[in-house]
């Protein structure tokens, strides 16, 4: 970017300079005069002619077909756990053919979409004179999803219109931790309540709210682990919870940045507050279901 800004500078110090020039012997001219004094031709000086330039054709960006993918595509992917929105940025690097179709982006996979929801930035596309096409791809395993891991996403690219093609990323295996992670931040008390957050996504509800929208996490064979991640940067805290989650030991507090890491086995409802600071009616909710 910065290059690319010095170069225009540059173009404009020359035009500028250029111009002043011009501007400069044009008023020599008119003050005294620049043509040739005989009348002849003898005088007059021509530059030789200059032969012309061959500028080499500029490299075609994507020469091996109309798409070329980051080779490291998906390399960034951790472990998704239930819930957590996950984004992985990535590039397209377009043929110069493409200049002016529409190209769209997709993720092709087959985990089911009430498993995986999954976004893509941008989907559609006008490819215009710069073909290189940054990428994000959203990924969230709903907590209530099924999915268990080990099923691939690939990112599929499309140019619509007569000259149709299309061509695949390579495929990236969508990992998948069985854990809900849970961040809890805030002082507590009624008038300020913690802030319950799984990573990536919006706070939770907590009362009466809550209560109607609990958390559905679907319980698999071996359990899930909730951890609850003290995001308080200064005070260690103890989770009250009822119901499916145990009441973490009042002797054993989650130090900042540490965590609670109960392993849920049974279904049913819970809901969880801070037991030094809050009360019930501030609590978040949850519901397990096998
Ligand atoms: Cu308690």
């Amino acid at each position: 970017m910065s290059s690319r800004f010095e170069v225009m500078t540059m173009a404009i110090q020359r035009r500028t300079s250029t111009l002043f020039i011009g501007a400069f012997l044009f008023a020599g001219c008119a003050f005294a005069g620049c043509g040739d004094p005989a009348g002849d031709g003898a005088m007059a000086m021509e530059d030789p002619p200059v032969p012309p330039t061959e500028h080499p054709p500029e490299p075609e960006p994507c020469a091996t077909g109309a798409f070329c993918f980051d080779a490291q595509f998906g390399s960034q992917l951790q472990q998704l756990t239930l819930g957590a929105r996950t984004t992985v940025n990535t590039a397209v690097v377009l043929s110069k053919k493409l200049v002016g179709q529409t190209v769209n982006f997709s993720i092709v996979t087959p985990i089911p979409q009430s498993d995986l929801m999954i976004e893509v930035s941008p989907a559609s596309i006008t490819v215009g004179d710069d073909v290189n096409i940054p990428v994000e791809v959203s990924l969230q395993v709903p907590t209530a999803s099924a999915y268990e891991g080990g099923k691939t996403i690939t990112l599929h690219a499309e140019a619509m219109g007569p000259a149709a093609t299309s061509a695949d990323s390579k495929a990236v295996t969508v990992a998948l931790d069985p854990r809900l992670i849970v961040e809890y931040s805030g002082k507590g008390g009624m008038a300020n309540p913690h802030t319950w957050t799984i990573p990536g996504n919006d706070p939770l509800k907590i009362g009466i709210a809550g209560q109607k929208v609990p958390t559905v996490v679907k319980l698999r064979t071996q359990g899930v682990r909730v951890s609850f991640v003290n995001k308080d940067a200064t005070a260690s805290h103890v989770i009250h919870c009822g119901g499916a989650i145990p009441h973490q030991p009042t002797d054993k507090p989650t130090p900042p940045n540490g965590f609670y890491s109960p392993l849920i086995q049974t279904s049913g409802s819970a809901s969880c507050y801070d037991h030094n600071l809050e009360s019930q009616s501030v609590a978040v909710y949850f519901q397990f279901n096998k």
